[in-house]
């Protein structure tokens, strides 16, 4: 049985690269987030989410792991720095978890530089290897990243399976060895005082068998051979006696992983505390995500781990573009709409770093201002289709993860106070009227609201663990929903809109305002309005 404290708490993720650079070399460094606690603290984070700080080529963004037992030390800081991180955070009460990723490794990953070697090393299987040819690879798989999942290699002409890049390839869960040797790893982190884990892309570890026939190139269907394939569970069992024992704290980043099955990986039995789903947060190719499928796939995960199991709702993470251009229109008002949308429903809300100050994508005019591999991969891409380097940059960068991924924002001084070096990504120019300082200072800031949000789900129960109840789930711009004695109505547009309710409303309170209601079924909203509402 698990333990349940992660139900009242709030999350928060940390990209450390952009977080804060203590020693001038323009990279965010372990010691940044320790200076920063306080900050955090003061926020009412519970518990922080850290991006990848392990040993890497960093040919994305750390989510290519060489050793798994080392930090990059050279950038992020010792394994003594770590040691002081979570013990001044557990001195704050607050816990720290860190990536598992699992999945692959680095191609520069000892296991790798073995296996590639010869047929019979014997680290060949830890890996997927089949013969192959440039013109019969073992099937017409592509990858996340664009291209096969296949590619071919000297010295022993066989082909290697990776789901990402080809810098990440696939590690071979079928292979006792592998799972010994993660689990041993898993233990080890544990052993060294960390909370728990966000387990990277945790849903593709199991493939589907190399002849299956992708139905069709549309949408998601291409990803169905390595989504929750049939067999994973017995992984997922084995992973589970481990957390247990630690009580860690655990977050599965499990796409593929429909809202039906959700509840039997969350519940009291299931092998992981939550669940990131991705549904909620599709785009299109302007970079706007469609509210009414947004509204969709968050009503359906809400209700359909009503009964059992246990959600973890975000808005943004250091893959996706900023949500105040995503789903708002880059005001604050449209960034504290959603904050108010997202932050009190059921499940453990995670804040990624720079959103509760609604810091924006960036306006990118040169690909050289890019890191992101997907987004370069995806630029070359077009400009070989013959787009210009103008439409090519629009296109590949309009959802690229650097949008997230630029400098944390803290004040206006020079680098926005994330460096006194030269920023490794540059720093989005509106620094200066949108950072921490001024939105501390500013009683109406989004960030202030988000510390009201947050103190809202500490102090009532009926916010972190009651229940929920949807209403008007058809309207096209406005969420509401009651949760126990509350109410709480969104409108997630610029156009004023009226909802009518069958609810009493003259029995609740405006809990911002503290005004009685009138008399009224039917609500008048602003553009982007946000009420939250108490029973008397
Ligand atoms: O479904 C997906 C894409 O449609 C995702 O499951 C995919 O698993 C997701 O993009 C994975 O992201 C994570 O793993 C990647 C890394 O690049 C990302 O930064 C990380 O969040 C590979 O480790
Ligand atoms: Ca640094």
């Amino acid at each position: 049985m698990k333990s349940n404290w992660f139900k009242q708490a709030v999350g928060y993720q940390i990209y450390p690269k952009s977080f804060r650079d203590t020693n001038g070399d323009g990279i965010g460094d372990i010691n940044g987030i320790i200076e920063k606690l306080p900050y955090l603290k003061d926020l009412g984070i519970d518990f922080i989410w850290i991006n990848p700080i392990y040993k890497s080529p960093q040919f994305d963004g750390g989510y290519d792991i060489s050793d798994y037992y080392a930090l990059d030390e050279a950038r992020f800081g010792t394994m003594a720095d770590l040691q002081n991180l979570i013990s001044r955070a557990h001195s704050l009460e607050m816990k720290i978890i860190m990536d598992l990723v699992v999945n692959h490794t680095s191609d520069q990953h000892p296991w790798f530089i073995e296996s590639r070697k010869s047929k019979d090393n014997p680290y060949r299987d830890y890996y997927h290897w089949q013969p192959a040819t440039p013109d019969h690879l073992p099937n017409n798989w592509v990858s996340f990243f664009g291209g096969s999942t296949w590619t071919i290699d000297e010295p022993t002409g066989e082909a290697y399976f990776h789901v990402f890049a080809k810098e990440q390839p696939d590690l071979n869960w079928h292979n006792p060895k592998v799972r010994e040797e993660i689990y041993a790893m898993v233990r080890w982190w544990l052993e060294q005082g960390i909370d728990g884990f966000r387990l990277d892309a945790i849903s593709h570890i199991e493939k589907a068998p190399w002849d299956f026939k992708i139905k069709s190139f549309k949408d998601n269907d291409p990803w169905e051979p390595f989504m929750n394939v049939a067999g994973i569970e017995a992984y997922m069992q084995e992973f589970k006696k481990i957390f247990d024992a630690y009580d860690a704290l655990t977050v599965g980043e499990a796409s593929g992983v429909s809202s039906k099955k959700a509840p039997d990986w969350t519940d009291d039995q299931g092998y992981i505390d939550m669940i990131f789903e991705l549904e909620h947060s599709v785009k299109d190719d302007t970079g706007k995500a469609d509210l009414k499928r947004f509204k969709e796939a968050i009503i359906r995960w809400q209700e359909d781990m009503l009964a059992r199991g246990w959600n973890a709702p975000y808005l943004e993470n250091h893959d996706q573009p900023r949500v105040i251009d995503v789903l708002g229109d880059g005001t604050d008002a449209s960034a504290k709409a959603l904050a108010v949308a997202y932050m009190l429903l059921r499940g453990t809300p995670f804040i990624y770093q720079g959103q509760e100050i609604g810091m924006t994508n960036f306006d990118y005019t040169d690909i050289s201002q890019v890191d992101a591999t997907d987004t370069i991969y995806l630029y070359h891409e077009k400009v070989a289709a013959g787009l210009s380097k103008a439409a090519a940059l629009k296109a590949a960068t309009v959802n690229s993860r650097d949008h997230s991924r630029t400098p944390m924002q803290w004040d206006a001084t020079e680098n926005a106070g994330f460096t006194d070096g030269q920023p490794w990504l540059a720093i989005n120019p509106n620094y200066r009227e949108k950072n921490i300082a001024v939105s501390q200072a500013d009683p109406d800031s989004i960030l202030n609201l988000y510390k009201f949000l947050i103190q809202l789900r500490h102090e009532n129960q009926a916010i972190s663990e009651g229940g929920i109840k949807f209403l008007c789930p058809d309207h096209p711009t406005v969420l509401a929903y009651e949760r126990d004695e509350f109410l709480i109505v969104t409108n997630l547009s610029a156009e004023p809109t009226t909802v009518i309710f069958e609810v009493p409303l003259q029995e609740y309170t405006d809990v911002i305002s503290q005004a009685e209601l009138p008399t009224l079924t039917d609500l008048q909203l602003e553009g982007w309005a946000y009420r939250i509402y108490k029973k008397n």
